[in-house]
């Protein structure tokens, strides 16, 4: 059986491999990549989704560009991470592709509407701007969705302050939304994707492909191990965006725990913070569950499985 999914992204080196993985793997089926403003500006992101679906052969599926800025706070980008182009690194070809003539919030309802009940699952991997746009426009998504399977947060750490994460950080207001919907959430943050680092041996086994998806892939994660090791101190880069999808592809790929978890809005050190309560048993109706511990070896034998699956791309 393969998982139909909604990646809503905003690439960004990790969201690339995140796409990859989705459209190299045969348990997905990829309905629609939407783009939102995050790692860099929408017009940016949006140019690096269609060209990366130019490296990795990705035809037919629709790509439409969201929301160029959150919901109530200023835009704040990751150039330091992701660089000026948001996916600095390697070269990138032009893409072949035109932009869905639609606004992703329409694609993401439409998409889930035209599709039975729970069968359709959210896979956002950047602020969560147009997934609180849509179930607003739309609330019956909030029943028709099977689970939203989000990157994002941290229940014992940041990267963009001391508490918070940045997919949470640029639009807490929308975070908000989504983690107090009905809808199963599933939060695949930091304390999760910090165990997802693209070692030396993982970059070789991805060099070793040979093929141009994965040394674009390799040269991707080069930038990112650079600029991970110069801002963060991280001897190897940690890869967080596909670890949700791979969530997706085989649960068994990490531990999991079902907990409470809202998101900080008005504190005044702590704006964007996922708050989680592991105090007791979860209540019942508790719809949130935070992922725990990676399986290392399962996610990259995932990731370059898939890689191998996507082999040579005609340019
Ligand atoms: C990664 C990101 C933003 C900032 C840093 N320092 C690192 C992006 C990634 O694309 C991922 O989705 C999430 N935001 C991790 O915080
Ligand atoms: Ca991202």
């Amino acid at each position: 059986m393969s998982h139909k999914i909604i990646l809503d992204c905003d690439p960004g080196h990790d969201d690339v491999i995140a796409l990859l993985l989705a459209h190299g793997s045969p348990e997905i089926e990829l309905l629609a990549v939407t783009t939102v403003v995050g790692n860099q500006t929408l017009d940016k992101v949006t140019h690096n989704a269609l060209a990366v679906a130019r490296v990795a052969g990705l035809t037919d599926v629709p790509i439409a560009a969201g929301c160029p800025r959150p919901l109530v706070r200023e835009i704040e980008v990751a150039s330091a991470i992701h660089g000026e182009s948001g996916l600095d690194g390697p070269e990138l070809p032009d893409p072949l592709r035109e932009v869905d003539p639609r606004h992703a919030v329409d694609v993401i309802i439409e998409t889930v509407m035209a599709h039975e009940p729970g069968t359709v699952t959210l896979v956002p991997t950047g602020g969560l701007t147009n997934i609180a746009m849509a179930v607003r426009r739309e609330p019956r998504l909030a029943e028709r969705v099977k689970e939203v399977v989000l990157m994002g947060g941290g229940y014992h750490t940041g990267n963009w302050s001391a508490v918070a994460e940045f997919n949470i950080k640029i639009d807490p207001e929308a975070a908000h939304i989504v983690f107090n919907e009905r809808w199963p959430v599933m939060m695949v943050g930091l304390d999760l994707t910090h165990q997802a680092l693209a070692t030396p041996e993982v970059v070789q086994r991805i060099a070793a492909l040979d093929t141009r998806p994965a040394s674009f892939v390799v040269e991707l994660l080069e930038f990112f191990g650079t600029m991970y090791q110069q801002s963060q101190g991280f001897d190897s880069p940690p890869v967080h965006d596909p670890c949700a999808v791979a969530y997706v592809i085989d649960p068994s790929v990490m531990t999991t725990q079902r907990v409470p978890v809202d998101i900080e809005l008005c504190g005044g050190l702590t704006v964007g913070m996922t708050v989680a309560d592991f105090r007791a048993p979860a209540p019942a109706d508790c719809t949130t569950s935070v992922a725990v511990q990676l399986d290392h070896h399962k996610f990259w034998d995932l990731v370059v499985d898939a890689l191998a699956r996507i082999g040579e791309v005609e340019s």
